[in-house]
């Protein structure tokens, strides 16, 4: 059979254009790594998230070298943690998830949007190289107050990052004869051990300690100071770990007169 030329031609052409639109489309699809969330992905009821792991207590932690996992949790009508504190530079993935109603997770000027859905747990990899602070907020319309709800991102350089916490406590009062103690904790959110020292005052008196906290683990530190040392009154302490510090007071008072339980800086 012999076929015109000019057939050849539209012939050729529509094979290209046909497998130009398959190529294009299996690309899309398949090539960019966009995908929808399936049965398959990370599913989390709504009621439960306070019992979760990782919910339970919405925060930014290391899972490698260079990489870090933020866990989300967007509720009527805030972002927690907030604001969400990551370093520059360093590979970042976000987990949202909501506790109530359709939200968004949303950050103006980057390509950082998402639906929080409640049961399921949207994840996006990210990374910052300008350190400052990223307004967050939610566009899917979520209630009355919609319209306020806004988180932070802040990005820190990554040489200043840590995931240090200190946290600290005496009791409110102490009868004279007792020992007043000061506990501190450091928390050690990185996979590196910390080896830093803790500084500690308590009515005058100081205390150092050289403490090494290993990665992803807290350890305690107690300070004691004898009542009868200080006398009956009122005395500050803080503690400091590196740029953290806590404080508060304690009060020596009369025999009879104190309380047991304990109580917290402010
Ligand atoms: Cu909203």
């Amino acid at each position: 059979m012999r076929i015109h030329q000019y057939e050849k031609i539209w012939i050729v052409g529509a094979m290209i254009l046909i497998v130009g639109f398959i190529v294009t489309i299996t690309y899309g699809s398949v090539g960019l790594g966009i995908t929808m969330i399936g049965d398959e992905e990370e599913t989390i009821a709504p009621d439960e998230l306070n019992d979760d792991e990782q919910f339970g207590e919405p925060r930014v932690e290391q899972v490698g070298e260079n990489e870090y996992a933020a866990y989300v949790v967007a509720q009527t009508f805030i972002f927690q943690p907030d604001p969400i504190e990551i370093p520059a530079n360093n590979e970042i993935t976000f987990h949202v998830t909501s506790r109530d109603v359709i939200h968004g997770f949303y950050v103006p000027g980057t390509n950082i949007n998402a639906m929080a859905i409640p049961g399921q747990v949207a994840k996006l990899t990210v990374e910052f190289d300008e350190p400052g602070e990223y307004g967050l907020i939610c566009h899917e319309y979520c209630g009355s107050a919609h319209h306020t709800m806004e988180g932070l991102i802040v990005v820190q350089p990554e040489d200043e990052f840590d995931l240090t916490e200190l946290s600290a406590e005496t009791p409110d009062t102490v009868a004279p004869g007792d020992e007043v103690q000061l506990n501190a904790t450091v928390e050690n959110g990185q996979l590196e051990p910390l080896e830093t020292t803790v500084n500690a005052e308590i009515g005058g008196q100081t205390f150092q300690r050289d403490v090494t906290v290993d990665g992803n683990s807290s350890q305690n530190v107690t300070f004691t100071v004898e009542s009868d040392q200080l006398g009956e009154g009122e005395y500050d302490w803080s503690v400091s770990v590196d740029d953290y510090e806590e404080t508060g007071s304690v009060e020596v008072v009369p025999n009879g007169t104190a309380e047991t339980e304990g109580g917290e800086g402010p």
